[in-house]
Order: structure tokens, then sequence, then C-alpha cells
């Protein structure tokens, strides 16, 4: 992925997805919580609301803002999308492509969300991370990220938003790294 040299400051991440999909998980990885790979998925609590941090991103210091899953925090977003959604350079959306569960809701939550992002951050760039992309994962005929993109894609192409994808897994840090632009 490319970093454009005259993006503006401050640099604002967002990183969005229903509960359970592993953002904080991806983060912890990115901030050297988790530094390799491990033998079981982590054991981690819900975000809160919001969580702010700041990493180093392509030599830039970003602020990252993890957006937690859960159904009060998600419509608190959606109500209020003044509060959240100005200024945002990289939108990063995780799917978790094991949860058949809430794919649907996924959906849903992404097509609300991406219409205020771009109504209040028309420049960010777009980047899906299809996560839980596990070594041992059988995808069988549910096919989840077929089926997420196929609902996606219209709305995309409707606002002429490019975008970029990443497979990812906790079981290959390398691949959340390079999703970063950490490692290439
Ligand atoms: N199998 C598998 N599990 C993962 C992976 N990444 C994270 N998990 C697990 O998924 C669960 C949820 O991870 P979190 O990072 O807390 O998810 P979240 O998206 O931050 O959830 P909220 O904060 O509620 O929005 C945890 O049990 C993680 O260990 C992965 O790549 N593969
Ligand atoms: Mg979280």
């Amino acid at each position: 992925m490319e970093y454009e040299e005259n993006e503006e400051k401050p640099i604002k991440l967002v990183i969005v997805g229903m509960e359970n999909a592993g953002k904080t998980t991806i983060l912890d990885v990115l901030t050297d919580k988790i530094k390799e790979t491990p033998h079981k998925p982590p054991s981690m609590n819900p975000t809160k609301g919001v969580e702010r941090s700041t990493i180093l991103f392509f030599q830039k210091e970003t602020k990252v803002w993890d957006l937690g899953g859960q159904e009060t925090y998600r419509n608190e977003y959606l109500s209020n999308p003044e509060k959240y959604f100005h200024t945002i350079s990289f939108f990063y959306y995780v799917v978790d492509i094991q949860d058949y569960y809430r794919l649907f809701s996924s959906v849903m939550y992404f097509r609300g969300i991406f219409n205020l992002i771009k109504k209040y951050s028309p420049n960010a760039k777009v980047i899906f991370l299809f996560h839980k992309t596990d070594p041992d994962y059988i995808p069988d005929d549910k096919n989840l990220k077929g089926k997420f993109l196929e609902k996606i894609e219209p709305l995309l192409k409707l606002a002429d938003t490019k975008y970029i994808m990443y497979d990812t897994t906790i079981f290959d840090i390398k691949s959340i790294k390079i999703a970063f632009g950490f490692e290439s």
C-alpha cells in the first residue's frame, strides 16, 4: 500500500467492525503487545466505546480509534456520526470470515458507516481486513468473504470508491503487519 506524501495532518485511522471481529487483537500486534504467533486465540475483553491510541504508521504519528463493535456502541456511532467520522485518512473495516451468524449484520453496519465516512471524510482510504483467515480454517461453501463482497461491492462502485483488501490472521502475524504497511 502506498502512502501519499501530501496527506493532511493529523492522521487519523479508524478500525471498525462487529464485536468479536478481532480489531483490538490486530492493534495489539501493531503495538507489539502481541509479538509472537500465539498457539491459541488470545483472551480479550470487548472494547468499551472508542479506545484511542497512537501508532507510527508509514513513519508518521497516527491517531488510532478502535471503535468497539458491541451493539450499543454501534448505535451510538451511527446516531452521532459527527463525533466520530471527521478527518479520517484510513478506514479499516474488519470482517470475521468465520462468523456466519454476524455476517449480514456486518454488511448492514458497513453500509451505515461507509455512508457516514463518505459524508464526513470523503478522501479516506478504504481497507478491508478479512480476518481470522487461519491456516487451519477450511472455507466451506459458506464463503463468507465472497458473500460479503457481493453485498457491498455495488455500494462501493456507486460511490466510485477504490478499496484494498487483505486476508489476515493472528496465526500469521506478518499478514497483519503487511496490511498496515509495517512489512512488505
Ligand atoms: N481464530 C481466530 N481468533 C481470533 C483472531 N484474531 C482475534 N481472535 C479472537 O477473537 C476474539 C475477539 O477479539 P477482539 O480483538 O477482542 O475483537 P474486537 O473486534 O476488538 O471486539 P470488540 O472490542 O467487542 O469490538 C478474541 O477471542 C480473539 O482471541 C484470528 O485471527 N483467528
Ligand atoms: Mg475490541
